[in-house]
């Protein structure tokens, strides 16, 4: 199974998060952002959206990181698995929280935090209320349930907490929100190879993000 990714690329560290725990190896296919070998044709030609990660699994293509993380667990992992079980109550709240992480969560996280890396400068203070007020959304599911979509660790976990590690690259603080605090600190414990793809992950970062201001 090919995996082309972008090693700086937060959507693309959820499913690498993912293939540790279920015992997936891929075909490592690297995507050189730097030499804009994303809109090269070939590439283009496989996802024409030009987007990380893509996964290609014999003539079967796929992107959007939450798609591929549901699509691994259905394809490669053993009957009902926690991460993504079968019962259809427990799937639609782990839809949900792919959603909002897709559309509020990371998006308000990317707002804020990309103005570092593409300008060097710090978010405007109206894209960092919007982040408090997802951070609040957030600390808000995590006071009902000990993971974002109910009592167990599942991909909605895996993606969310790609997406807080753009935050914690970044040096920004969660000091207001002691619940994302705490669950962050047990997703790292919890996940298999955390170190083996954040480690790299937050180096290559630091460098490309240069001195947070914040
Ligand atoms: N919603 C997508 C976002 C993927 C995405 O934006 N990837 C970026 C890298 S982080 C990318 O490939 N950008 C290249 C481009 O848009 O041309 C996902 O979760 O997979």
């Amino acid at each position: 199974m090919d995996l082309y990714y972008f090693s700086l690329s937060p959507p693309c560290w959820s499913v690498l998060l993912l293939g540790h725990q279920l015992d997936i190896k891929f075909n490592m296919k690297p995507i050189d952002f730097f030499s804009k070998a994303h809109l090269k044709e070939d590439f283009i030609k496989l996802n024409p959206v030009h987007k990380v990660p893509t996964l290609q699994e014999g003539e079967f293509t796929l992107s959007e990181s939450r798609a591929i993380l549901s699509y691994l667990v259905d394809a490669h992992a053993q009957g009902s698995h926690p991460l993504y079980p079968s019962d259809a109550k427990v799937r639609a709240l782990i839809q949900q929280q792919l959603n909002f992480d897709l559309g509020i969560f990371y998006h308000r996280i990317y707002d804020y935090c990309s103005p570092l890396w593409k300008s060097k400068t710090t978010g405007s203070e109206a894209d960092r209320e919007r982040l408090h007020e997802a951070l609040g959304f957030l600390e808000a599911y995590l006071g009902r349930t000990r993971y974002v979509a109910g009592n167990g660790l599942t991909i909605a976990d895996i993606s969310m907490m790609a997406s807080a590690s753009v935050l914690v690259a970044c040096k920004f603080s969660l000091e207001k929100f002691p619940k994302v605090f705490a669950w962050y600190e047990t997703c790292k414990k919890e996940l298999v190879g955390y170190q083996d793809v954040m480690g790299p992950a937050f180096e290559g970062f630091a460098r490309f993000v240069g001195k947070p201001t914040h």
